[in-house]
């Protein structure tokens, strides 16, 4: 594989798309090796059409404010790849959002599904609506004028979306009822559901479970546990809550939390009604932190900063992509940080990999730990189509196996010579053969 040319005819016919870009390149470089030594992939021409989502749909959603006024936001649902099962992956709302993230989100997303054994294909999608500030009668006309556009491109069995940035419970649930009223059908068409209307127990907490179970499993590899460990944790959506939650549960002490305004630094630990408070303080709507540390004693607020100044032993990125670059890591790195284990697609940018792994931390990257998320997206698809719900217990322990699980296929396939396991590549050569097999299966289609 010519993987140079790959990527610079990939830049030529996408000009400008860097995130895109940056996740391919990771890809690429990681199955370079295992490409080259089975020649059938070439000949079918494996990369050429991974690289290629099979399609992309973009609408306008129009939709009116509380004054009266029309606004226009841009969708997207890129659908990439189902050689493994239908498309899936979630639906982020922010003003970020644009093909490039979209693209990069659903690439990511094909080898992260692929990794979590489940029947599921690779898909993302969003809009550049901005939530924030937003009352909860503008975000239900916006998810029901998002819909009326994409209802007849989605279904159980052909495109299942679901969260993420700015698409929760609340969402979902807007987002669902006008496609019941469209489709005419009650069905698993989109995961994250409401509990007593389709959805699965521990599906909100499971992004943020997987990854402090993933954690666990590398920490391990050290002969290290979890507990008494301070950890640093980024962001304070979804998956920084869940990831908040099991750590505390499991005898470590999370000491941070960040939005866009800057990080909290608690020193005391962010446990009990605490985290509690983080539920709170997302739904005002406000994307700031800063009030945590106006709510409890001893809490510092360091404005328009990162946490990775902290001292901790672990630190779990779980806001959004590139937020931990060389010089984060040059800091995490000094104060003797174990391992880096990501929550969010992305966080860390490649010069930041490349010192956590020149430094001999144990690092992974979020398709494999953050993949508890889709795969409880997977067991909410298995309770729908069984018409059945799984106990909190049933659903967390299949997620902890499928955690175990990835973490195998990790070392299976990252573990080197020197016995260091480089978890980024582990990760994309077990997603990528997964479904590279498949499409040779499947044929030149
Ligand atoms: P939430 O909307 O619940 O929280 C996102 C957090 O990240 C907020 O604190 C948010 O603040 C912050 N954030 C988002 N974009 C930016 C930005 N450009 N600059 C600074 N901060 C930002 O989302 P989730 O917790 O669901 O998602 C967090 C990460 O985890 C994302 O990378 C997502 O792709 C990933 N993920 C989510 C899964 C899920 O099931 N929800 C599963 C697997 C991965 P704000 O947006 O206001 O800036
Ligand atoms: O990035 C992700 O894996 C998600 N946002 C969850 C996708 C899903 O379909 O549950």
């Amino acid at each position: 594989m010519n993987t140079k040319e790959i990527l610079s005819g990939l830049e030529k016919r996408h000009p400008g798309e860097a995130e895109y870009m940056q996740a391919v390149q990771e890809v690429l470089e990681s199955i370079e090796e295992i490409y080259d030594q089975n020649p059938q992939f070439e000949s079918a021409g494996i990369i050429e059409r991974l690289i290629e989502p099979d399609r992309i749909i973009t609408f306008k959603v129009p939709w009116m404010d509380d004054e009266g006024n029309v606004q226009v936001n841009l969708a997207y649902r890129v659908q990439f790849n189902n050689a493994l099962g239908p498309y899936k992956g979630g639906l982020r709302f922010h003003p970020s959002v644009n093909l490039s993230i979209l693209k990069f989100l659903g690439f990511e997303q094909i080898f992260k599904n692929a990794l979590t054994t489940l029947p599921l294909g690779g898909a993302k999608g969003g809009s550049d609506f901005n939530p924030k500030g937003k009352s909860r009668n503008e975000i239900m006309r916006f998810c029901q004028a998002f819909m009326l556009e994409l209802w007849n491109n989605i279904g159980p069995e052909t495109d299942v979306p679901a969260g993420d940035i700015g698409v929760g419970g609340q969402e979902i649930g807007f987002l669902y009822g006008m496609y019941k009223k469209l489709a005419r059908e009650h069905s698993g068409v989109l995961t994250g559901k409401g509990l007593n209307w389709g959805g699965s127990l521990i599906r909100p907490e499971a992004t943020g479970y997987g990854v402090v179970y993933f954690a666990k499993e590398m920490l391990a590899t050290r002969g290290e546990s979890l507990d008494g460990k301070t950890i640093a944790v980024s962001g304070f959506g979804n998956v920084a809550w869940g990831a908040v939650k099991k750590a505390t549960e499991l005898g470590a002490k999370v000491v941070s939390l960040s939005g866009p305004d800057g990080y909290i630094h608690d020193p005391r630990g962010i446990q009990g009604e605490k985290i509690d408070y983080m539920l709170e303080l997302r739904a005002t709507n406000e994307d700031i932190v800063e009030p945590y540390a106006h709510e409890f004693d001893g809490v510092d607020f360091v404005p328009g900063k990162h946490p990775w100044e902290i001292k901790a032993d672990v630190a779990l990125p779980c806001a959004t992509q590139n937020e931990l670059n060389a010089e984060d890591a040059k800091h995490l790195i000094d104060n003797g940080c174990l391992g880096v284990c990501e929550g969010a697609n992305m966080p860390s940018t490649p010069e930041a990999i490349e010192a956590f792994q020149e430094h001999g931390l144990l690092f992974s990257p979020g398709k494999a730990s953050n993949a508890g998320g889709v795969a409880t997206s997977g067991l909410e698809m298995s309770q729908n189509a069984l018409k059945m719900n799984w106990t909190a217990r049933e659903v967390d322990d299949r997620l902890h196996q499928i955690m175990q699980d990835i973490h195998h296929a990790c070392m299976k396939y990252g573990k080197q010579n020197d016995g260091y396991i480089d978890y980024v590549k582990g990760a994309n050569v077990a997603g990528f053969l997964k479904v590279a097999y498949a499409m040779l299966d499947q044929g030149i289609i």
